[in-house]
């Protein structure tokens, strides 16, 4: 997969992709054998790289490459360019444990830190989809299948001590990608950092409270330190529906670039927290009251299903025959034994729940204070009205991550959204 023909790094645009391109046999026979005749299109809306679409009159695909910086900030800020190794090498475990789940991968170039994928078409950016109120039946089914299958196969309930290590040991280099999240995510919505933004003028009292609320500041730095300091399993480490590519029968999970070994209630909050934004968006966007209530009511419903099917599943996984080095079977015999690693399980999914509810509320805090927002609140034009959907989220994430224990099932999180639908916060009267 390797590409043969690489220089040193350089960044292809246009001519110099098609030029790449066309000493590939195999992607000249998907495209077409006409390279001057591919369009090439560059579509990427992420905050760190390239991407292209190339058409030709056969086929199409999608190349990615990474830039050496921050493509959202621009060259002050350096980024490796061995994302794209961790990348490739994600999509390559996560291809094996969820097939059908992740794009094809067609080549991969280190050098060039370039990958082609599969044109996944006519699929969409599910929080596109999210923003216009659409709905997507299958889409719990296949990201639980996606989680339960790449969490508990990398962890140690399925691996030997040995696999497991060597799993962390391919990853830890990826450390610059974890210093992003470690920084915007934990630490600056939480005092006075420059690449800092709210929905000013009405969120400035809230964002001054964040960065005097010491219970928060505690738990945020628990959730700091788990993400840091719990390599449970490989993570996509960005699982947000912009990292996600849908139509009504398909689903499937793209750029791992922040994958590491991590704890696993990282990825479900950053599902849970993206579907929350999305119910509370609901509401600033012009909507016919029917429309809106479909669409929050379906998210809400997704919430529940989506942490309901994941342990479900991931729980089966651990029950048909876990072969990893935690918990042996030796010490698990007989009637007693089976019952007690039983309990053992429930406890551990209710600590994977309270993590994940822990990490949702803080992906929610960094999309409204830090410094990459989504576009689920960024399209709402009016600043009054985008800052009213953003202090309702805000106001169940806090709780959410202070006081994780009031939250022990996952109806107790929809419950406690659903209340606060029409809760207007103070800067509406004051
Ligand atoms: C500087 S990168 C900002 C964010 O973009 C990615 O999608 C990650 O979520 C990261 O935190
Ligand atoms: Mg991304």
């Amino acid at each position: 997969m390797t590409g043969d023909r690489a220089g040193d790094y350089r960044i292809l645009h246009e001519a110099a992709l098609r030029d790449y391109l066309a000493g590939l046999p195999d992607l000249v026979a998907l495209l077409g054998a006409e390279p001057v005749s591919w369009s090439i299109t560059e579509v990427g809306d992420g905050n760190l790289n390239l991407v292209f679409i190339v058409k030709g009159d056969r086929g199409g695909v999608a190349v990615k490459q990474a830039l050496p910086y921050v493509r959202l900030v621009g060259k002050s800020w350096p980024l490796p360019l061995s994302r794209a190794h961790y990348e490739y090498l994600a999509l390559s475990k996560q291809a094996d444990l969820a097939p059908g789940l992740v794009p094809a991968l067609l080549h991969h170039n280190e050098t060039l830190a370039l990958t082609v994928m599969e044109l996944l078409e006519p699929h969409i950016i599910m929080r596109k989809g999210l923003v216009a109120a659409a709905q997507y039946p299958r889409f719990a089914g296949d990201i639980t299948a996606f989680m339960a299958r790449t969490l508990f196969f990398t962890s140690d309930l399925a691996l030997s001590a040995a696999e497991k290590k060597e799993g962390i040991a391919a990853f830890a280099g990826n450390h610059a990608l974890c210093k992003i999240t470690e920084d915007l995510i934990f630490t600056d919505p939480y005092r006075i950092a420059e690449q800092n933004r709210w929905t000013a003028p009405y969120l400035d009292g809230l964002a001054a409270s964040l960065r005097d609320d010491m219970d928060l500041h505690v738990a945020i730095s628990r959730l700091k330190l788990k993400f840091m300091a719990s390599p449970e399993a490989l993570l996509h480490g960005d699982l947000h529906t912009g990292s996600i590519m849908v139509t009504d029968s398909q689903t499937r999970v793209i750029d791992p670039e922040f994958a590491f070994y991590g704890p696993m209630g990282f990825d479900v909050g950053a599902v849970l927290a993206n579907l929350l934004m999305a119910y509370f968006a609901s509401a600033g966007h012009e909507r016919a009251p029917g429309e809106r209530a479909a669409f929050e009511g379906w998210v809400l419903e997704t919430v529940e299903q989506v942490w309901n099917e994941f342990a479900r599943k991931f729980l089966d996984l651990w029950r048909a025959g876990a072969a990893g080095d935690a918990y042996p079977a030796s010490l698990f015999a007989g009637e007693t034994g089976a019952a007690r690693l039983e309990a053992e399980r429930q406890a551990y999914m209710q600590r994977l729940f309270a993590d994940a509810v822990g990490f949702a509320a803080a992906k929610t805090i960094r999309r409204i204070f830090g410094l990459a927002h989504n576009i689920d609140f960024e399209l709402i034009e009016d600043p009054r009205r985008r800052a009213i959907s953003e202090a309702r989220a805000v106001r169940l994430a806090r709780a959410m991550m202070v006081e994780t224990g009031a939250f022990p099932a996952i109806a107790d999180v929809t419950g406690a959204a659903r209340k606060l639908r029409d809760w207007m916060p103070e800067f509406v009267n004051g």
